[in-house]
């Protein structure tokens, strides 16, 4: 429904209908006070759309994004890290979970979520199309991938939309400890021994341009970026969160002794903007429409998930029951 193509295309406004002008303002005068918008509240076509693709994308990007980690619970060292690492991946589904009850509530059903995202239509997060070969990886991914995180949700966590914006209080959260597992297991890979932190050194060097990727396109060029901020579905622009994460763990990354693979990389002072190199947007298009290194196989692991737990689904139901939307 969503997503798919190779450009940045917006959401087609010319096939809306248009929107009655008294209730559109009185829609953004609510915006404008600070209002939460609640399911059964008026509110604009493109601001429903959005919205759904948004969370959507959200909810696959956590259950995709168990993947790489979940495939390092068996090999962790250490049974108490096996045991915080188990408790992670399950988080970052139950989040997905959260984030699907709320993008029902703007009337997608899951399980069409779920079709577009195994049969290729909907996008996720590009970050989760890379492999993790090392445990430093893993260690990657739960400190800096879940920082990144902490970034965008604690910032929309304040936007517009009542039943996303609860969901991503409680995300948040979790994913704060997510985020203390992951610095301890980096601050151990970096006092260690030398093959310690070479291996992380290279987990650092193979994650760093997916994360620059992972705020979304530069301003210039993102598609979506004005109206949402307009209807503060999003509180920070792409840039901004990208600036933000830098501030916060370029330091925390270089104390550990570690190099950034980015020589342009450094802070303007006078602005506080920090320069780097261009990332590399071509290879974001690909990767978030299909063709990254793991897409393939990231989806065929849902695609078999999603025909295996068929009958699970099948039993639990209830031929004559009628369910409602969740109201999240
Ligand atoms: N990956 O116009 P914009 C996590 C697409 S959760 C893939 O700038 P927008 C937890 C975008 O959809 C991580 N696609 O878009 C965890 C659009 O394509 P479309 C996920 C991307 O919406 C941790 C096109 O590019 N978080 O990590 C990406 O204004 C550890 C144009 O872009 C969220 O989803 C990308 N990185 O801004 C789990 C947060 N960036 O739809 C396990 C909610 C952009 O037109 C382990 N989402 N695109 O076909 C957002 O805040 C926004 O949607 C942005 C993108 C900021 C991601």
């Amino acid at each position: 429904m969503y997503g798919g193509g190779n450009t940045f295309e917006v959401i087609n406004k010319e096939n809306l209908p248009q929107e009655d002008p008294e209730l559109l303002a009185q829609f953004e005068a609510r915006i404008a006070r600070g209002e939460k918008i609640e399911p059964a509240d008026w509110m604009p076509q493109l601001y429903r759309k959005q919205l759904i693709r948004m969370i959507e994308q959200h909810a696959h990007s956590e259950i995709i994004g168990a993947l790489p980690e979940g495939t390092w619970i068996t090999r962790a060292p250490g049974f108490k890290r096996k045991l915080a690492l188990m408790a992670k991946v399950q988080d970052e589904v139950g989040h997905g979970q959260l984030l699907y009850s709320a993008a029902e509530t703007l009337g997608k059903t899951r399980e069409q979520m779920i079709d577009d995202l195994i049969n290729g239509k909907s996008k996720y997060s590009n970050v989760f199309n890379y492999p993790a070969f090392t445990w430093a990886d893993s260690c990657f991914i739960s400190w800096l991938v879940d920082a990144g995180a902490i970034v965008n949700q604690l910032a929309n966590a304040k936007g517009s939309y009542g039943p996303y914006c609860r969901a991503l209080d409680r995300i948040c959260a979790e994913e704060s400890f997510h985020l203390k597992f992951g610095h301890h297991c980096v601050i151990y890979l970096a006092t260690g021994t030398e093959v310690q932190r070479k291996m992380f050194q290279e987990a650092l060097n193979r994650w760093w341009p997916p994360m620059m990727h992972f705020f979304g396109p530069a301003d210039k060029i993102s598609a979506h970026t004005e109206v949402l901020m307009k209807w503060k579905v999003k509180m920070a622009t792409n840039d901004d969160m990208r600036n933000q994460f830098l501030d916060m763990y370029v330091p925390k990354i270089l104390e550990l002794g570690f190099t950034i693979p980015d020589p342009k990389l450094r802070k303007e002072t006078t602005t506080g903007k920090w320069e780097y190199t261009e990332p590399d947007w071509e290879e974001f298009k690909r990767v978030i429409n299909g063709d990254g290194p793991c897409n393939k196989e990231r989806l065929a692991v849902r695609r078999i998930a999603e025909q295996r737990g068929k009958w699970v689904r099948e039993a639990l139901r209830v031929a004559d029951a009628t369910y409602v939307t969740p109201l999240a």
